[in-house]
């Protein structure tokens, strides 16, 4: 039994619940703020969530997470068994991570915690998204799913990784970050039907 550590309002904790469904691993929820308390470091060395624990030893960051959960239980295969091809789906796995999502990420606290960020930072976050979706768009192949002709780990951090990144960009320059990218759109609005994420959707809503 796996357990999951952090909260259900965590994109990158819904991400890695997906998996664990997707895969048909057993696992328990275990609610763990964010904090630089010892016990979360132990778990997680940047305090983030979310962690894992695996017979007694843990595992933090999702992408890591999710490349041992494709090997460990190895169907349905979310990595290309051909090696060129699944370093494709990492890489575009981290241009969305690093240079949509976390990018969007600068505006976080005055769109969900009411603390205004200065004309500064919201500048340098349009200028370097802008950067950003371009190097996304480059490589998105969306014929039908973010990788390729089949469904990978891409998938789902397009998903999770541009839900937070739109609610950003909406709430904080009224922009729709997706209106040129409607190949992105059709893999997000896919993936919501996705029986793992759809569950893990309609659980968000219930206290976690
Ligand atoms: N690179 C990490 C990012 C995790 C992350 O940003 N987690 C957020 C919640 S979605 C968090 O814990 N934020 C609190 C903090 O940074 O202290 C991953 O992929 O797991």
């Amino acid at each position: 039994m796996i357990q999951l550590y952090g909260l259900r309002l965590s994109n990158y904790y819904n991400l890695t619940k997906a998996l664990l469904i997707e895969k048909s691993l057993d696992f328990e929820e275990i609610k763990a703020r964010p904090t630089q308390e010892e016990d979360n470091l132990s778990r997680s060395p940047m305090g983030k969530m979310p962690s894992i624990s695996v017979n007694g030893q843990f595992m933090s960051e999702s992408l890591a997470i999710a490349a041992y959960l494709d090997r460990l239980e190895p169907q349905p295969a979310l990595l290309p068994p051909d090696p060129f091809e699944a370093g494709k789906v990492i890489e575009l796995i981290c241009h969305i991570k690093l240079d949509v999502e976390l990018v969007a990420r600068r505006c976080l606290p005055e769109t969900l915690f009411n603390q205004p960020v200065s004309e500064e930072i919201k500048q340098s976050t349009q200028d370097d998204l802008a950067k950003g979706m371009k190097a996304v768009s480059r490589i998105f192949v969306g014929q039908p799913f973010a990788a390729g002709t089949t469904l990978t780990l891409a998938d789902f951090y397009t998903f999770y990784c541009f839900d937070l990144a739109t609610t950003i960009t909406q709430k904080m320059f009224g922009e729709d970050l997706l209106a040129s990218h409607p190949d992105i759109r059709n893999v997000i609005e896919h993936m919501a039907q996705h029986p793992s994420v759809a569950r893990v959707e309609s659980e968000r809503a219930k206290k976690g």
